[in-house]
């Protein structure tokens, strides 16, 4: 990916203009709290009847950490929602390399939707405690490493920690 596809947008990802809304949800995929419980909310009971689904069929174990799996979108503006799975962060234990996972296999399932464009919110970096810094960090880094058919990615900042990470990732402090 090149920097000029990047976008940094600041706001709710629910109400985006994209083809696909990256989930950060848990390995159960039946919902939860932050950006988990706000796409559910936006998107409506199909999500979770197809999430449902998964797990009555290919995940009756739950999406693995680093993995990537695609819904509807329900009733928000994009077409789909691609939910993957953080890790928990950990101070004695670098699981960095799972988060990049994240990223990568986003855009992977993006590329086998066909999507055009994407949304990310800031994974890990809830709930799951990874600090803002470095999880803008891994986020750009991953992305600008990742080749993809995928035009247009959509860097999502809940907050202005995370606004200022991403721009510093991308050198456009
Ligand atoms: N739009 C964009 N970003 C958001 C939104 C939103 N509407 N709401 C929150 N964020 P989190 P995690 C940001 O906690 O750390 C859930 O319960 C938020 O500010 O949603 O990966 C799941 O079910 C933060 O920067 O996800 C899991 O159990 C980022 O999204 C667990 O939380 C991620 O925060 C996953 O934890």
């Amino acid at each position: 990916m090149h920097t000029d596809q990047i976008e940094v947008v600041r706001g709710d990802i629910t109400r985006l203009e994209v083809d696909a809304v990256v989930n950060a949800a848990n390995s159960g995929l039946l919902g939860g709290g932050g950006v988990d419980g706000a796409i559910h909310r936006a998107g409506g009971p199909q999500i979770l009847a197809e999430c449902r689904q998964l797990r009555a069929t290919t995940l009756p174990e739950g999406l693995p950490a680093g993995q990537a799996v695609a819904t509807t979108a329900g009733r928000m503006p994009a077409r789909w929602v691609v939910h993957t799975v953080g890790p928990v962060y950990s101070r004695s234990t670098d699981r960095s390399a799972t988060l990049a996972s994240c990223y990568r296999e986003c855009l992977r399932v993006a590329d086998e939707l066909g999507a055009d464009s994407i949304a990310f919110p800031t994974i890990s970096a809830g709930v799951y405690g990874w600090p803002m810094d470095d999880a803008t960090r891994i986020a750009v880094q991953t992305v600008l490493a990742t080749e993809s058919r995928v035009q247009r990615v959509v860097l999502v900042a809940f907050n202005e920690a995370a606004e200022q990470g991403y721009r510093e990732a991308l050198g456009r402090g």
